[in-house]
């Protein structure tokens, strides 16, 4: 079974997320297994500190090295094969393709999410990919990592069911956008459903869907 699990501040942002429906079923289906690793647990001293102020001078804290290559080297023990994931705003930028191919390898994935203004750079030492879900900055690594494992999730097999998605999927084929949708009534408000999806001709229907797909990007 496929392992997920995320290194974290805020394991409580994850809790809604991982019960919603798909995720919930996933896991009930035991086709993945979600878990998060508090990043406190693994922080220094009495006051478990996890961060600390930059060497050179600048605004902000940091997250220490030590707390961060404890958590790894714990959630490593849980899954040795796992591939390390770190959540940055510089990373490879995530899209469907790469999602497909996350959702069809055999091991499992740690996903570090960082708060404050970064991380000691020596986490890189465990990490095999620096990803990201585009060209902003966010608060924390945690709305990526939901965004990330959701992609791989919904992809792997037998978790949507769904005949519909499967078909709207390789129709899609990852890189092209779905085309206009309708369901009833047939006239909202003076906008009309296209002719040629009330017209039972499935010939006619897919060269319509194909041609307002569009090529993402
Ligand atoms: C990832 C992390 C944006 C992304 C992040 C992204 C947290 N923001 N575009 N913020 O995927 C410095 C240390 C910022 C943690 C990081």
């Amino acid at each position: 079974m496929k392992k997920f699990q995320v290194i974290t501040l805020f394991p409580e942002m994850f809790t809604g997320v991982f019960e919603h429906s798909m995720m919930w079923k996933a896991q009930k289906d035991s086709k993945v297994e979600l878990t998060t690793i508090n990043l406190r647990e693994f922080g220094m001293g009495k006051r478990r500190t996890v961060d600390d102020t930059p060497y050179g001078g600048g605004d902000g804290m940091l997250l220490m090295v030590e707390p961060l290559w404890k958590a790894v080297e714990y959630a490593k023990q849980q899954d040795p094969g796992a591939k390390v994931l770190i959540m940055t705003p510089r990373g490879m930028r995530w899209k469907q393709s790469i999602a497909q191919k996350y959702s069809e390898s055999p091991h499992g994935y740690i996903f570090i999410c960082g708060r404050y203004e970064g991380y000691d750079e020596r986490i890189m030492a465990l990490v095999d990919e620096e990803v990201s879900v585009g060209d902003y900055v966010l608060t924390g690594g945690e709305l990526p990592a939901m965004t990330i494992i959701d992609s791989i999730v919904r992809l792997i097999p037998g978790v949507l069911g769904g005949e519909t998605s499967a078909v709207i999927e390789s129709f899609s084929d990852g890189e092209t956008l779905e085309f206009p949708q309708y369901t009833r009534p047939v006239e909202w408000q003076g906008m009309q459903v296209p002719e040629v999806l009330l017209s039972g001709n499935h010939g006619e229907i897919a060269k319509w869907r194909a041609k307002q797909s569009r090529k993402a990007e």
